[in-house]
């Protein structure tokens, strides 16, 4: 049975206090089993607009599942996509407190900074045209589900695709400045190499992340917004964070992103 708008509040509303109070909670389908792909993306929509509501502002969307790598480790077959907003940035070098977090991970990805708003579905050549720079980037994960595992597409979708927060590289490239399918990635925790692949795992090339999510947009009547910054999805599968660990992310041509996390 589809569910009726003051459901998808109160599944919103649910999500919303586990991510406030930093606890895990039973994914959806365990008591909504029939919740659609396209009720999910409505849950997500209505725990953005709590977030807005409490002032936060909405900058930009990740993609999500783009990758082999990730759509194994998650057992997942198709991206998605959430929202980004100005509370999710950390500073690049900074020191990222896991007090208040659930059981974060963090996951290797190239970003892109979206000058002009995109309607409909543009081809590769068109989204670069969009673009006015590229990044590297990391994303943590959050998800509030139980054990962070064997969850469905449709409980990703509805707890914003697991987003929590993510970290922009300093060197901003022009879009036309490199291949940005052929980049070397490597991601290091306390100096030791720990994932690593080439940029094309991301949807075979990064900007093609761009174009899926232009689909998805569109899919839901939507646009992609000027000035969103986008997450293109990470190329490795996420590493769980630990106190006292150090991440540095080395793109090449996009230079380093570093984070380390606080000992509590
Ligand atoms: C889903 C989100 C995946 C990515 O970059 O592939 C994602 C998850 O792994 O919980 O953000
Ligand atoms: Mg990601």
């Amino acid at each position: 049975m589809p569910l009726i708008a003051d459901q998808i509040q109160v599944l919103a509303a649910h999500l919303d206090h586990a991510m406030l109070g930093a606890r895990e909670t039973d994914r959806l389908t365990s008591t909504h089993p029939d919740l659609s792909l396209e009720e999910a993306y409505r849950v997500q929509d209505e725990g953005i607009r709590l977030r807005l509501s409490r002032g936060e502002k909405q900058i930009g969307l990740k993609m999500g599942l783009t990758s082999e790598a990730k759509r194994q480790q998650m057992n997942l077959k198709s991206p998605v996509y959430g929202v980004l907003t100005d509370r999710m940035r950390v500073e690049e070098g900074s020191v990222f407190a896991l007090k208040g977090k659930i059981h974060p991970k963090i996951e290797p990805e190239i970003a892109f900074f979206i000058a002009r708003e995109i309607r409909g579905v543009p081809s590769l050549d068109e989204a670069l045209d969009a673009c006015s720079g590229v990044c590297a980037a990391m994303e943590i994960l959050d998800s509030r589900y139980v054990g962070f595992k064997y969850f469905s597409l449709p409980d990703v979708v509805a707890d914003n695709s697991s987003s929590a927060y993510f970290v922009l590289g300093r060197t901003i490239l022009d879009p036309r400045a490199a291949d940005w399918s052929s980049l070397e990635m490597v991601m290091k925790v306390n100096g030791e190499k720990a994932q690593s692949a080439l940029s094309n795992s991301i949807s075979g090339n990064p900007v093609r992340s761009i174009v899926q999510l232009c689909e998805l947009l569109s899919g839901r009547g939507l646009t992609l917004p000027a000035g969103s910054i986008v997450l293109a999805g990470a190329a490795t599968q996420a590493v769980q964070l630990a106190p006292g660990m150090e991440i540095a992310l080395e793109v090449q041509k996009l230079g380093s992103v570093t984070l380390r996390c606080s000992n509590e």
